[in-house]
């Protein structure tokens, strides 16, 4: 597995390379041109830009998290071709750097979804927290939580751009009449539109899971467990689409055994997140550290799994903690330093253990 780790950009993280360089065992970052909207093509000079910058460090730029897809390929809109035709070129313009891997999510308006960004875990630091009860109806509480937030301290989320939360009501009405099966469908017809060029290119199509895995606010969700991965592997077929399994996603649900998951498709698992999360009875969940017994994602079976495959893709430490004085306006909600460095030690003590054993065995 190659270790790598997320990184906002210069000027809009306050993390630099430099304290990155310092986290043993990283070759490369995980990054995104994030004032880019949904459907803009990504232009060779801003990559090669990024490149650059990493190249200093010595990290690739294999990966991207995310390429985000504009809203008119996911409601299926006679306008998503134009913009299916800019992707196919943010692809080919991408490979010409290196890119390896493309992280993209197929859920309707929102991203990830949260009701408490900063809520005390009980020794001192903060983590990201859902409140079942405050995600139900009112999108629109939810949307203005995050939204002051971002605007409180200067900073903009992936996957929430104000440009497109301030239209909050026309999406809602544009995704009136997309269930399940027609995101479906759409999504199908995205994808097959795109493997040729991934093909040519050799870019692999990592679809991160739904997060939280099942619908919210009325609006369908797809990669929600493993039956849903299964459909999502089969109905396009192809070396090139592939999965971000994001164990912290799926295991929201705890039915969902993550570390089975891969077991059976890791061949076609490009990108590994590792979260933990600890449940409470009525639903809530909290992030919590990497460590398996902080939370009941079972991290160390799933590492096992991956080790046990000789899984040779991507992997990163997903949202950690908040510590040692990182807070609100100091660091980005789940991208703080520290604790996804403590992440990044304990993968690489259990996999270079884990190594040794299988050493020890032969
Ligand atoms: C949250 C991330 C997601 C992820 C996108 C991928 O922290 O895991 O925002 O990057 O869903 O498109």
């Amino acid at each position: 597995m190659q270790m790598t780790f997320r990184w906002y950009g210069d000027g809009n993280d306050k993390i630099t390379l430099s304290d990155i360089k310092q986290i043993p065992g990283v070759t490369g970052i995980v990054w995104a041109l994030h004032d880019k909207m949904p459907g803009e093509v990504w232009h060779e000079e801003e990559i090669a830009k990024v490149q650059s910058q990493c190249a200093e460090y010595g990290f690739n730029i294999d990966v991207v998290e995310s390429v985000n897809v504009h809203d008119d390929i996911k409601i299926g809109l006679p306008s998503r071709d134009k913009y299916i035709e800019n992707y196919k070129t943010t692809i080919k313009n991408l490979a010409k750097f290196g890119v390896k891997v493309i992280c993209y999510n197929f859920m309707p308006i929102f991203d990830w979804t949260r009701s408490n960004l900063f809520r005390p875990v009980g020794d001192g630091s903060t983590a990201l927290f859902y409140e079942k009860g405050m995600i139900q109806e009112d999108y629109k509480a939810m949307a203005k939580y995050i939204l002051d937030f971002t605007e409180k301290y200067n900073m903009s989320f992936p996957g929430w751009e104000p440009e497109r939360m301030a239209k909050l009501d026309e999406l809602f009405k544009a995704y009136e009449g997309v269930d399940h099966e027609k995101l479906w469908a759409n999504l199908k017809y995205f994808l097959e539109a795109i493997m040729p060029t991934c093909e040519e290119t050799g870019i692999k199509m990592a679809i991160h899971m739904d997060d939280p895995p099942w619908d919210i606010f009325g609006l369908p969700r797809l990669l929600v467990d493993e039956p849903s991965i299964d459909r999502f592997l089969k109905m396009v077929d192809h070396p090139c689409n592939c999965l971000t399994l994001c164990s912290g996603s799926l295991n929201a649900n705890p039915d969902n055994n993550v570390a089975e998951i891969v077991r059976k498709h890791c061949d076609r698992i490009a990108f590994a997140h590792i979260r933990n999360v600890k449940h409470f009875p009525n639903g809530d969940f909290s992030e919590a550290s990497h460590r398996d017994c902080d939370g009941d994602t079972r991290i160390l079976d799933i590492l096992k799994a991956y080790h046990d495959n000789n899984y040779q893709g991507y992997i990163r430490p997903d949202h950690g903690r908040h510590l040692w004085g990182e807070k609100a306006g100091t660091v980005r909600p789940g991208y703080g330093l520290y604790d996804r460095a403590l992440g990044i030690m304990y993968m690489l003590g259990v996999w270079d253990m884990l190594d040794k054993l299988k050493g020890d065995n032969k």
